[in-house]
């Protein structure tokens, strides 16, 4: 079935200059971009998108840190698209990611890991509004 996700190259990642990297990775792994934007999450906004996490140790952090600088949000479609983005870019903790993934090669650490990638279908439903209107979002 054709899928859509929601990916965030997150700001260590920008402010290390490596979008083209990324965004040529995957659109060669056979991901379609069917929306991208670049954009500052306030703190606030970090909160609620991640308030699946709100119970954990590392919210504030994550939070303080998805706010601290410039994001680059993509829509992505392809068969399958959900399940296979989650491999393509790697382990939660790159240290634990498999050779040849986005968060291997520019993942920090297992909170500045490159990348965010929807994890299901009624999250990635979520996610991909709560950054892109469907005007934003190509057929
Ligand atoms: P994933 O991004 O692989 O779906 P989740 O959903 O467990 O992983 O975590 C969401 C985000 O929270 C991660 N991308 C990472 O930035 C951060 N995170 C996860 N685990 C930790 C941790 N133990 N310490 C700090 N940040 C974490």
């Amino acid at each position: 079935m054709v899928e859509r996700t929601l990916t965030l190259i997150k700001p260590e990642c920008v402010a290390e200059k490596h979008i083209g990297d990324v965004i040529s990775r995957i659109e060669k792994a056979g991901f379609r971009i069917k929306a991208i934007k670049m954009l500052q999450l306030s703190r606030r906004e970090a909160e609620k998108f991640y308030e699946v996490h709100r119970e954990r140790p590392f919210y504030g952090e994550l939070t303080e840190y998805m706010s601290s600088g410039p994001i680059v949000a993509m829509v992505l479609e392809k068969e399958n698209c959900i399940a296979d983005f989650r491999n393509f870019i790697g382990a939660t903790n790159p240290k634990e990611a498999a050779e040849g993934t986005i968060r291997k090669e520019f993942g920090k650490d297992i909170q500045m890991n490159c990348v965010h990638a929807s994890d299901s279908p009624e999250n990635a439903v979520r996610e991909i509004y709560f950054y892109f209107s469907d005007r934003e979002i190509m057929d």
